[in-house]
């Protein structure tokens, strides 16, 4: 349901004009009518905070979905809980939202509550992650990104770096059942099926936070020494824990050490591939509010947005890297 706003300047004018008489010479309730704006009401129900990642992909959408540019936006943080965002999901439309906007923590569980919304009559937008339902027409667009080709980055890079050499590798997952889990760790373990030099060590889970992952590695490097080439973290806070634990418990990251491989490519994982403990930093761009907004206005104007809109990301090593570019990137 639009809600009306007052633009409170051109109210005011109105009064000003009213004020030196010259109401009687326009129709005042008309200009009133013409000086109010339909807002768009989008609610957005975001996963958490668990990333930097995360904080950033939710600035770009507070960022978008303002009152000056034609919006309010209904925010909610599910604090890592799908029941969360299923509830938030119901207060949308008890709200009558326009618009609803979900960055679904994992892509199983949703097939009843999006029903809700879609016998509401309230699109559904995916943003970053997406789901797995039955009725595709459950969800009309979704925009974030190619997690699988983000992961076959990483394995090309491992290809060029290790050649035949064996490559014994730690893999810490990400939220289970979460898109970018499910894409990053299948082009992997493909990989590594594909690949007879190379093998996993161990599968542990990191949820994508700092402090699960150093939690877990120091758990696992307990065990005694490990021949450890490659740790692949499918998220940047996931890398900071694991250097974390690698580096109390006596191992080097970066040249002669372990190699750490990181996702999402926010500035202090490029400011530690910079500095060598980093060696490989697959971009994913948080950056999604202007993409969601272009769906919607596509939605506004009638038209049909595309399904699926993925973000342009790239890789970096150290040799890709200034302090300067470092500097100037937006997150
Ligand atoms: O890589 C991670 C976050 O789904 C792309 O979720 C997102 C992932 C991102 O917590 O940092």
């Amino acid at each position: 349901m639009k809600r009306r706003l007052i633009i409170p300047l051109l109210a005011a004018t109105l009064l000003l004009l009213s004020l030196w008489g010259c109401a009687g010479q326009t129709d005042s309730a008309e200009d009133t009518e013409e000086a109010e704006q339909d807002l768009i009401v989008v609610g957005v129900c975001q996963v958490g905070a668990e990333s930097d990642w995360r904080v950033a992909n939710s600035e770009s959408i507070k960022a978008v979905f303002t009152e000056e540019n034609g919006y309010e936006l209904l925010f909610e943080d599910a604090k890592q809980k799908q029941e969360n965002q299923i509830s938030a999901i119901r207060k949308f439309i008890q709200q009558k939202v326009d618009y609803i906007v979900l960055m679904p923590i994992s892509e199983t569980g949703w097939d009843s509550v999006l029903q809700e919304a879609k016998d509401a009559g309230i699109p559904v937008i995916m943003v970053d992650r997406t789901v797995d339902v039955e009725d595709e027409s459950l969800y009309t667009a979704h925009v974030g990104s190619d997690f699988e080709a983000e992961a076959e980055m990483a394995v090309a890079w491992m290809e060029e770096t290790y050649g035949d050499d064996q490559v014994n590798i730690v893999h810490i997952r990400g939220t289970l059942d979460s898109t970018a889990q499910l894409g990053r760790t299948k082009v992997l373990e493909e990989a590594v099926e594909a690949h007879d030099n190379w093998s996993i060590l161990t599968q542990l889970d990191g949820d994508f936070t700092q402090p699960k992952s150093y939690e877990v590695m120091c758990e696992y490097l307990s065990r005694g020494d490990q021949d450890i080439h490659v740790v692949y973290c499918e998220n940047d806070n996931e890398a900071y824990g694991a250097i974390e634990a690698l580096e109390e418990y006596g191992y080097t990251c970066g040249e002669g050490g372990v190699a750490v491989i990181s996702f999402d490519a926010t500035k202090t994982c490029l400011t530690l591939c910079l500095e060598g403990k980093i060696a490989l930093a697959v971009e994913c761009n948080p950056l999604l509010g202007e993409l969601v907004e272009e769906v919607i206005q596509t939605l506004e104007a009638g038209g049909t947005a595309a399904r699926e809109t993925y973000a342009e990301e790239r890789c970096f090593t150290r040799e890709d890297l200034t302090e300067a570019f470092i500097a100037e990137r937006a997150y």
